[in-house]
């Protein structure tokens, strides 16, 4: 008799996620439906951001184009389309995003036993759009405290990074991908845009431990507190048993330098400067989220001195100096800045 072997030319996102359900014993696949739903969001997104380039046609962000319809800002786009499937999906009580100043209360009838919350930069870098960089949303994912109750209030966000069910990215670049992590290791995802989906395309990421690339704006490097410095000296001086002079590396895209370390390995600063003594980066919605997945698969992040999980919020927007990468290269960044700016 025929027995016809299963063709698995690919596991799409949907299906890893329901095969990894029993990572879960407590879930009943609200997890996986609420990370379905950033999963359409995305591809929604990476559609508008891959026709960004065409705005003489369609007519510039924050105007109308040919068909008069209104051009949204393409940050201000993303941050609907996240917020819309994770009102509509009924897993998301309420979403801290970077383009909205206070939290976003999902207040409908399908949400009512909802017991996530989520927090999100839709599109971090989109400054980066005009010059066809690639960018990036970041989200970061809670379960509320089962002695919460009623409307959910900023306390529902105060939880330390460490408390995360899931985190993830995702990269509009070259490819876009969807990397994302439930506490049980890293995996990728690259979307085929011949079928629509999100395919598994990088099982089981890990950060090499050691990496021979440094990204940092050095354009403040008058600013950065003395351990910084000593930190890009060291990267820059010759040593063969160290592998060095490290090249440096600065996209000026959080996500897209952020994975191209995770692939290679490298260490992402931005540290205090004078502009921004607590560095620019914020800790609910971009340092949180991609320190989970560092730390998930074998790096690590810091502040310089703390690791980033273990930072309590004190408010939603607040930021925080970010150390993030291969072990060993944040670890040398931290031992230079507990000698020189401790
Ligand atoms: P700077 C983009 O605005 C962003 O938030 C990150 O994506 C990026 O890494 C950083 O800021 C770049 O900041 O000050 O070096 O231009």
């Amino acid at each position: 008799m025929l027995t016809l072997k299963p063709l698995r030319r690919f596991i799409t996102l949907g299906q890893f996620i329901i095969e990894r359900q029993t990572d879960f014993p407590y879930a009943k696949g609200e997890l996986s439906r609420l990370l379905r739903d950033i999963g359409i969001a995305a591809k929604l997104v990476n559609r508008e951001v891959n026709k960004a380039g065409l705005a003489d046609i369609l007519g510039d962000m924050g105007e109308t184009n040919v068909q008069g319809e209104d051009q949204k800002k393409l940050d201000v786009y993303a941050n609907e389309q996240f917020i819309n499937a994770l009102r509509s999906g009924g897993e998301c009580l309420a979403v801290a995003s970077e383009e909205n100043e206070d939290l976003i209360e999902i207040e409908s009838p399908v949400s009512q036993n909802a017991k996530y919350v989520v927090c999100i930069d839709p599109l971090d870098g989109s400054s980066n759009i005009d010059v066809n960089v690639s960018i990036g949303t970041i989200f970061s994912i809670y379960r509320r405290k089962n002695d919460r109750t009623g409307s959910t209030t900023i306390e529902d966000f105060m939880i330390k990074g460490s408390e995360q069910v899931a985190a993830g990215y995702v990269i509009y670049g070259s490819s876009t991908m969807l990397v994302y992590t439930t506490g049980k290791g890293v995996n990728g995802f690259t979307l085929d845009p011949s079928i629509g989906e999100f395919c598994l395309s990088h099982p089981d990421m890990k950060i090499p431990e050691e990496g021979l690339l440094y990204s940092i704006n050095e354009g403040n490097y008058m600013h950065f507190p003395n351990g910084v410095k000593k930190y890009i000296k060291y990267c820059q001086e010759e040593d063969k048993a160290t592998n060095r002079p490290y090249s440096s590396r600065y996209i000026g895209s959080l996500v897209a330098d952020f994975h191209r370390n995770m692939i290679k390995g490298g260490i992402y600063i931005y540290p205090s400067t004078g502009k921004s003594p607590n560095g620019k980066l914020r800790l609910l919605y971009e340092a949180n989220p991609l320190a989970f997945i560092a730390e998930q698969a074998g790096g690590k992040a810091s502040n310089g001195f703390d690791r980033i999980l273990d930072v309590q919020p004190e408010s939603l927007h607040q930021r925080v100096p970010l150390f993030i990468g291969s072990n060993k290269m944040v670890e040398k960044a931290e031992e230079l800045m507990r000698t020189f700016s401790a």
